[in-house]
């Protein structure tokens, strides 16, 4: 496989709904969009770095940077054998995970397209259909997040998560719990709190929540391991996660008991396979975070949660949960609870490039 031609592009798209966690909200995303070009077909993909740098240090103006002066000039002409093989011209590179995964993972899509298979096959996910999710964010009052979580529950969705932050926590989970006493409940804090809160933390384990997620700091995996010794709710990690080696020292050390994988975090689909692979051997459940993607990043996202292991509901979204108009046909729709694995080859949707063109507010295309 060698890549011919790239294009890059910075699109805009407002959501629906202001979105807030405990370091920050979004409006309007800035979404890179990368086209790759091999001999035998095309794949988009999406980098899923968030606008500041709050989530991780990564953000569309550091990703273009990446990606634009060193990644694709280097992996550009050079014949790969699989997809993960792609980055080996820029082992070099330290960090930029999302940067990063933007190319390996359009680079599984290649490759599934020269099979004519789908995402989800060439990974060895076996499900055609995959119970999800909402990730409900911070809301003005308790009583509008009581209406979401009514709305979302009519839905149909398997998984409410509620972001908590310090104030704005166990007293609104609970008239939550109240309101809805056999709801799938979650909470995600965003790393907001420190050891220091485990008295606060430990009232969660009254409501019977699914799980916290990450609690504590990224670099806090000692830290975790104590708090999850000192409650009963499960803690699942998110941003403490990078890779495999993280994953095995915070299961080591007891940090969760859960593992969020969000392929951007960590650097694309081989390393996700890895911490799914290593999960599923210890009996760790997994599931699909999300980074507030436009269509063509929850392609990927649904691809991954058709692996085994992916035992519990993702934060995969519909369409119309985030967009008034999506960036692919069709748009994603649940049914049920479930979402539709696409089956088609490559990532099983096609991208609307008319409208992702009128979106475009800056773009970078090179060829050899
Ligand atoms: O922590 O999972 C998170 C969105 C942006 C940054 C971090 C997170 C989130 C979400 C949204 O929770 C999940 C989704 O895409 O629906
Ligand atoms: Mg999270």
């Amino acid at each position: 496989m060698k890549i011919r031609r790239v294009e890059l592009r910075e699109v805009h798209l407002r959501l629906r709904e202001r979105f807030e966690i405990s370091s920050g909200g979004w409006q309007e995303r800035r979404i890179l969009l990368l086209r790759m070009e091999d001999e035998e077909g095309e794949a988009w993909s999406e980098c899923v770095a968030a606008e500041a740098p709050n989530y991780s240090y990564e953000t569309p103006d550091t990703a273009w940077h990446i990606l634009t002066d060193y990644v694709l000039p280097a992996v550009m002409g050079v014949e790969f054998e699989s997809p993960s093989a792609v980055l080996d011209p820029v082992s070099w590179i330290r960090g930029h995970p999302m940067a990063l995964a933007t190319v390996e993972m359009g680079a599984w899509a290649l490759e599934a397209v020269r099979r004519r298979t789908s995402l989800s096959s060439l990974l060895g996910g076996g499900r055609m259909a995959v119970p999800v999710g909402v990730s409900v964010g911070l809301q003005g009052t308790d009583d509008e997040l009581l209406r979401q979580v009514e709305k979302h529950l009519a839905a149909g969705y398997r998984k409410i998560k509620v972001k908590i932050k310090p104030g704005r926590d166990v007293d609104m989970l609970r008239k939550v719990r109240d309101r809805f006493p056999e709801a799938p409940l979650m909470a995600d804090a965003n790393s907001s709190y420190s050891l220091a809160d485990t008295t606060r933390l430990k009232e969660l384990d009254d409501l019977h929540l699914m799980m916290v997620e990450q609690p504590l700091g990224s670099e806090d995996l000692r830290e975790h391991a104590l708090l999850q010794a000192s409650i009963e709710t499960p803690i699942c990690l998110d941003e403490s996660i990078r890779s495999a080696g993280d994953t095995l020292l915070a299961l080591e050390l007891g940090s969760g008991r859960i593992i969020n994988i969000k392929p951007g975090r960590v650097g694309g689909f081989a390393s996700s396979r890895e911490i799914h692979d290593l999960c599923a051997g210890r009996g760790v459940p997994v599931w699909c975070g999300g980074m507030l993607e436009s269509g063509v990043g929850r392609a990927y996202n649904l691809a991954l949660a058709s692996l085994s292991n992916f035992s519990l509901p993702g934060d995969i979204s519909e369409s119309r949960r985030y967009w008034k108009e999506d960036v692919v046909e069709p748009e994603f729709v649940m049914d049920q609870g479930f979402m539709a694995v696409p089956q088609a080859p490559g990532i099983g949707v096609e991208v609307r490039v008319d409208r992702v063109e009128k979106l475009t507010r800056r773009r970078w295309t090179h060829a050899m």
